[in-house]
């Protein structure tokens, strides 16, 4: 059978947020997980990830988890290590201790955020493409690939990662021309990660059908996945202010864009 209730964590953040008013009208009744407070959803748990009894009540009893909580930029390693190694950590652990069959992980663009952008009209990015961590966010995402992999192979719990491109609104920069995953998009992959079967560890790219795309959607459209956005229509008025992007600047070189140019954030 169909999921249908579904725990969403970092429920509070910019993505949680879109994705409540969404997944409902796919047919979802969520459950929140959050450590800062959900507005106006007084029935959202608020704890931290480390909180595992919390997790594990919030589990219970669901079809399936869309794992969203963590720091969603590059941070001192103590905070990534916390919330997106340890927190990713417990929320398996409870997945499995709770017997849950299906997580959706967000991975980030950033697990290979190295990987040269490809040449115009060459060929795009394959989801088979190595690790290539731009950052220690970078590098939680890919330990959350390997993690959700392991815990298919020990424990025959299935996730789709989603290596998400940028899920905002609307497109603000030139790089999301090529990265950009409208909401309504995004909310038809996550339906299309927690429906599909025989999915075992999954790992697709997370954006619309763009003009500009860098990377290869099959894995994601083979799960029944159809984006209907592009962001094609917002890009004249992002290069008329920001320029085409220069793929001998190091910023537009690699798919992780400045992520990759910026030196690490140390512990302090
Ligand atoms: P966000 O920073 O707005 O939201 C993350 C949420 O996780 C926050 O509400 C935060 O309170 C919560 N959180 C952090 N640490 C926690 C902990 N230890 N315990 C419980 N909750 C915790 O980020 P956004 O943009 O909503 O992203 C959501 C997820 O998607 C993140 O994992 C991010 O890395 C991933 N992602 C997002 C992209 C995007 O374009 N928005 C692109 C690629 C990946
Ligand atoms: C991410 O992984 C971040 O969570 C998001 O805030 C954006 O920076 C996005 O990548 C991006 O690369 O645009």
């Amino acid at each position: 059978p169909a999921p249908r209730t579904v725990l969403l964590t970092g429920a509070a953040g910019g993505l949680g947020t879109l994705m409540r008013g969404l997944l409902p009208r796919h047919g979802y009744r969520l459950r929140l997980f959050d450590v800062r407070p959900v507005e106006s959803e007084p029935g959202a748990v608020t704890a931290d990830l480390a909180d595992t009894d919390a997790l594990r009540a919030a589990v219970r009893g669901v079809d399936a988890v869309i794992h969203l909580a963590g720091i969603s930029l590059e941070a001192p390693f103590e905070k990534i290590l916390h919330s997106n190694i340890e927190g990713t950590y417990r929320l398996y652990e409870a997945v499995r201790e709770e017997g849950v069959r299906r997580v959706v992980f967000a991975s980030s663009n950033h697990a290979v955020g190295f990987t040269p952008r490809p040449a115009d009209g060459g060929p795009l990015i394959p989801v088979a493409t190595p690790h290539r961590p731009d950052t220690y966010y970078g590098l939680s995402k890919s330990f959350g690939e390997d993690l959700a992999q392991l815990y298919w192979d020990l424990h025959g719990i299935e996730t789709v990662s989603v290596r998400i491109g940028s899920c905002f609104p609307e497109p603000t920069s030139v790089r999301m021309l090529s990265l950009w995953l409208s909401p309504a998009d995004g909310a038809r992959l996550f339906h299309a990660a927690l429906t599909a079967t025989d999915v075992r560890h999954t790992v697709v790219y997370g954006s619309s059908a763009n003009t500009r795309l860098w990377w290869d959607l099959s894995s994601a459209r083979a799960l029944g996945y159809e984006p209907r956005d592009d962001s094609e229509p917002y890009a004249a008025e992002l290069i008329a202010k920001q320029g085409e992007p220069d793929p001998d600047d190091p910023e537009h070189a690699r798919l992780g864009g400045h992520f990759c140019t910026r030196p690490p954030i140390w512990p302090h």
